[in-house]
């Protein structure tokens, strides 16, 4: 591997400089990728791995970010497992028949991955092909609970009540459909790593909508299952958005590191995860709409607040569809220039 930074911080070794890349970096700001977007609808871009290549390489391309991560979506499980999933213009993913009842649960099924999701597997193996070993390719899923709240809900929300309703009136129910759901997910992930992925990261994008106990109870159990099914074979990075009371047990869990949002101040970050564990993160998505001198100050105070050791940077969450690509590209430079 060219540049195998990520690999380093994620083995916890002494780096020149911390790796970056972005979250969401493959789509949603980037020129080239509205044009595909024009021509193509999401899923289409999906499943033609030749589609999901050409976006994954274009930060690669034109940010120099030292990861790429794999262009596809966290709901594609969903599909698999016979759960009709659309994405429409303006309101975001839509589930037609959401899964709250036991009927509708008897539809959900554990499907084989490789029938289902072999277009996903196919553009690993091209992407890989492509990068040519210049940087590691990251795959990921989402965390059986952030798949729960799409599935129940049947869209996006911004407390997700009705999934919570599921959880707190049937908690058997919804703990069958994260069951299968994780063991979906599992074998997924297993034919990603097989494809080629060199690391695993896992999205609990709803994770901080859960009370600390009722975490414990419907999303942690589920993702510690995938981790101590991945963790022996690839690197896993596990990132819970608003998840901070969960970061002493997954710092236990053998995750090689955790993403934090922007919500934790590092110095908090390292003190809940006990200090010794990668960790990632968490510049605020909206502050790359700061000058550029700003971003650059900002990134340097960020990188002396981790340390630059057993880190990776990051922003906080996913990078917002108005970011000017300069200002990306500054994000990435002030990294690349940093010197302790
Ligand atoms: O037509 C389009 O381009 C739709 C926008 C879009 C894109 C570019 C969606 C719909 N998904 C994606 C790609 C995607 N999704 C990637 C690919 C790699 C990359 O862009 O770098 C990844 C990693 C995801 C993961 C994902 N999808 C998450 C977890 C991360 C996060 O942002 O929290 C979640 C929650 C989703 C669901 C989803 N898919 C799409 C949208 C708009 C959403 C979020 C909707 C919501 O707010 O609930």
């Amino acid at each position: 591997m060219k540049n195998d930074l990520l690999l380093q911080a994620l083995k916890c070794e002494t780096v020149e400089r911390p790796p970056v890349w972005m979250m969401r970096q493959a789509g949603r700001y980037l020129p080239d990728f509205m044009k595909l977007k024009e021509k193509y609808d999401f899923f289409t871009r999906c499943q033609t791995p030749e589609l999901a290549t050409e976006i994954t390489l274009m930060p690669i391309d034109q940010i120099g970010v030292d990861a790429a991560i794999i262009f596809s979506d966290i709901l594609v499980v969903l599909q698999a497992m016979n759960i009709e999933v659309e994405m429409r213009d303006g309101i975001g993913p839509y589930i037609p028949k959401p899964i709250n009842s036991k009927a509708a649960l008897d539809q959900v099924i554990l499907p084989d991955v490789v029938d289902h999701l072999d277009y996903v597997f196919e553009a690993v193996r091209m992407t890989k092909k492509e990068l040519n070993e210049r940087v590691p390719l990251i795959g990921f899923a989402g965390a059986p609970w952030t798949l729960l709240c799409y599935a129940v809900q049947g869209k996006s929300s911004k407390n997700f009540h009705q999934a919570k309703a599921i959880c707190f009136e049937e908690p058997q129910m919804a703990k069958e459909l994260l069951q299968r759901i994780t063991i979906t997910t599992i074998a997924y992930l297993r034919e990603k790593v097989k494809a080629g992925a060199d690391v695993i990261q896992l999205f609990d994008s709803w994770g901080g909508l859960l009370s600390p106990s009722d975490y414990q109870e419907f999303s942690w159990p589920y993702l510690k299952q995938i981790v101590d099914a991945l963790s022996g074979s690839v690197p896993v990075i596990v990132f819970g958005k608003g998840c901070w009371f969960s970061l002493q047990d997954m710092s236990k869990s053998g995750a090689a590191a955790l993403g934090i949002d922007w919500t934790c101040s590092a110095r908090n970050a390292r003190y809940l995860s006990g200090g010794q564990i990668t960790l990632q993160g968490n510049f605020d998505p909206s502050r790359l709409l700061s000058p550029i001198p700003e971003i650059k100050t900002q990134v340097k105070q960020m990188i002396n607040a981790f340390g630059k050791d057993r880190y990776i940077v990051n922003l906080g969450h996913g990078i917002l569809p108005n970011i000017p690509v300069d200002h990306a590209k500054a994000f990435v430079d002030a990294v690349k220039e940093y010197q302790s």
